[in-house]
């Protein structure tokens, strides 16, 4: 079975440690008055390998959970001295979401609607005490499944899914604040749109999946060149829009070329075939304009581009 996965690639290794250390990575706040059942709960916890720490009372969790953002689930106790397991999670829905901190509520007491108590509030679930482990391994499970499914979600609605860039959609909800950012502290910003020249013409001699491959490796090159505060994303088809903050049009024209000389250098190599595009570039870098409007004249400058030969940049 292990062997089908290709051994030698990074990824298959990343993904066997991942899988085999899976829980590792994920930490659990237990928050509990009773050293006896925080320590009960502890055990449970670290058999199945998850990372584990303890709080004696709601005030220290809130400490903890503000001091570890890498916190994804808590076991509240509901008898707390002090802030009670339901007050706690009241408080903590006031700062994180269900889909990124998972609460499940646990008691001993046999006060009625407790259980209903704890999910309005807003926990995700709620055990009573005693409880057999394989249950609360299985409730703990679910939460958890849940908050991996919310971020693949979330992941997959801001990505584009063949180049793995981010979509317009994310370019402009991000775009926006880096925009109002940006003008709030008088910073330069610049914005480009990339066009693919003749592409048409890959798809006509080489097929349409090669035409994919040519996108991919353009998308490479293009995600390889900017920091991880800008924004690279794919605008549509065979175009490619990108919001770098901090960049006057100096900086962008001399980025932005160095960008259209590395592509028309580099090749896709598909069955065979050694395909090479050029791309032309039209940027603006006048972040007084919306950032529509930047866009805009991003288009522009490519329109000119194109009308003026191609493989070309302006600003
Ligand atoms: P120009 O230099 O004027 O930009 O010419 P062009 O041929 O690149 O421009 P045009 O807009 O006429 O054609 C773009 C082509 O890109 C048409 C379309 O079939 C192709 N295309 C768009 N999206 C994809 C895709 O996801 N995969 C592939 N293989 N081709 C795509
Ligand atoms: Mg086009
Ligand atoms: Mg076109
Ligand atoms: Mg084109």
């Amino acid at each position: 079975y292990v062997l089908k996965e290709a051994p030698d690639s990074l990824d298959y290794v990343c993904n066997l440690v991942k899988r085999i250390y899976k829980n590792k990575y994920i930490s659990i706040l237990v928050a509990d008055d009773s050293a006896t059942l925080r320590r009960h709960v502890r055990r449970l916890l670290e058999v199945h390998d998850f990372s584990v720490m303890e709080a004696s009372d709601g005030e220290e969790a809130l400490r903890l959970l503000s001091r570890n953002p890498a916190l994804r689930l808590l076991i509240a106790e509901y008898h707390m001295p002090g802030m009670d397991g339901l007050e706690l999670t009241r408080a903590i829905r006031r700062e994180h979401r269900k889909e990124d901190l998972a609460i499940i509520g646990v008691s001993a007491s046999t006060e009625e609607l407790l259980s209903a108590r704890f999910l309005k509030v807003g926990a995700n679930d709620y055990l009573a005490k005693p409880f057999a482990s394989e249950e609360f391994y299985c409730r703990v499970t679910q939460c958890l499944d849940m908050l991996e499914l919310v971020r693949k979600l979330k992941e997959a609605s801001i990505r584009d899914a063949l180049t793995g860039l981010y979509n317009r959609r994310y370019f402009f909800d991000a775009g926006k604040k880096f925009h109002s950012l940006a003008l709030r502290d008088s910073m330069t910003l610049a914005v480009a749109m990339i066009d693919i020249d003749f592409f048409k013409k890959v798809n006509d001699t080489h097929g349409h999946k090669a035409g994919d491959e040519v996108l991919k490796h353009v998308a490479e090159g293009l995600s390889g060149r900017f920091r991880g505060s800008d924004i690279v994303a794919r605008y549509g088809g065979e175009e490619f829009c990108v919001l770098a903050v901090n960049m006057n049009r100096q900086a962008a024209l001399t980025v932005f070329d160095e960008l259209r000389r590395s592509i028309e250098r580099s090749r896709t190599r598909v069955d065979g075939a050694s395909i090479s595009v050029t791309v032309s570039i039209g940027v603006c870098c006048e972040p007084h304009k919306s950032l529509e409007e930047m866009l805009a004249t991003a288009d522009a400058m490519l329109y000119q581009c194109k009308r003026s030969g191609r493989n070309r940049v302006l600003a």
